[in-house]
């Protein structure tokens, strides 16, 4: 029984996907904040195949305290994937705020290394995989995108660059970039449970289930593949056009 330890468990993919590794076999320790949540996964999935790793995702001795004490089944980790972060704002870069911009690169770039660091030799020793979350935001530029493309721009390249470096270590890793997907994304973007509704209404986005299945895919494939980048979108997301000021 292989083991995978999911970041940002509590909702959207990293949810979802704690769901389809378990019941495809793997024992999963799921991260988060918000312990109730990861405490009602263990609950339905099972504590002997989800283990709830309660700590926020920028506090290394937390995460240390956590991981370093972990039952003695959920040790053996095979696969690490980086899932938890956010955005925060819509604001253009002239009007954003610099606190948010701070919080997103913690999240989603700081802390993303830091773990992917304390678990690389583990991984190393048992020829494991990272699975990393980016996003279209990281190649397609969008309004309002400024740090937040920025940070998963960071992602996608950081991946390509472990791989370089764990050239015959038989460590995979692969950047997910997924476009528009209904989660709690833009709730927690926007606080604002309407302008979520407003985004995904009659868009018909993926869901978080969609993007579990690709992260189970990817991690189930034969180990002499590598996926480096992986990216999808909802049939009716696609790409704008360039924009021409004119004074
Ligand atoms: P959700 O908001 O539904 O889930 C985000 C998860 O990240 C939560 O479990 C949350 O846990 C966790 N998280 C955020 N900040 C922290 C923190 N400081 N410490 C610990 N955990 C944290 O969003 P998604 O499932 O949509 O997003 C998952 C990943 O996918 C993100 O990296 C996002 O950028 C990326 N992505 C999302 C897309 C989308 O359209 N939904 C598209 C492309 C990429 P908690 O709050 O409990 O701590
Ligand atoms: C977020 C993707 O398309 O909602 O990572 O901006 S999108």
């Amino acid at each position: 029984m292989r083991t995978a330890l999911i970041t940002g468990a509590t909702s959207g993919f990293g949810e979802a996907a704690s769901r389809l590794f378990t019941a495809a076999g793997w024992r999963v320790i799921g991260t988060g904040r918000r312990a109730d949540r990861l405490e009602a996964l263990a609950k339905e999935l099972g504590d002997d195949k989800f283990h709830p790793a309660v700590f926020d995702i920028r506090d290394e001795a937390a995460r240390d305290a956590a991981l370093d004490n972990l039952p003695e089944a959920f040790r053996g980790i095979d696969l690490l994937v980086n899932n938890a972060g956010l955005a925060l704002g819509t604001h253009t870069a002239q009007t954003a705020d610099l606190g948010n911009w701070k919080v997103m690169i913690d999240t989603n770039v700081t802390a993303l290394v830091s773990i992917t660091h304390k678990l690389l030799p583990l991984l190393i020793e048992r020829k494991g995989a990272v699975i990393n979350l980016s996003s279209v935001a990281a190649t397609y530029p969008y309004l309002g995108g400024n740090v937040y493309g920025g940070t998963k721009a960071f992602v996608h390249q950081f991946s390509l660059s472990l791989r370089s470096d764990l050239a015959g270590t038989g460590v995979r890793v692969t950047s997910i970039e997924p476009g528009m997907a209904e989660t709690e994304f833009t709730l927690v973007r926007t606080g604002s449970q309407d302008a979520s509704d407003k985004l995904y209404g009659g868009a018909d986005p993926m869901t978080a289930e969609d993007i579990a299945g690709m992260i189970l895919w990817v991690a189930s494939l034969p180990p002499h593949l590598n996926i480096n980048t992986m990216e999808m979108m909802p049939v009716n997301q696609s790409f704008a056009g360039f924009a021409v000021h004119r004074a």
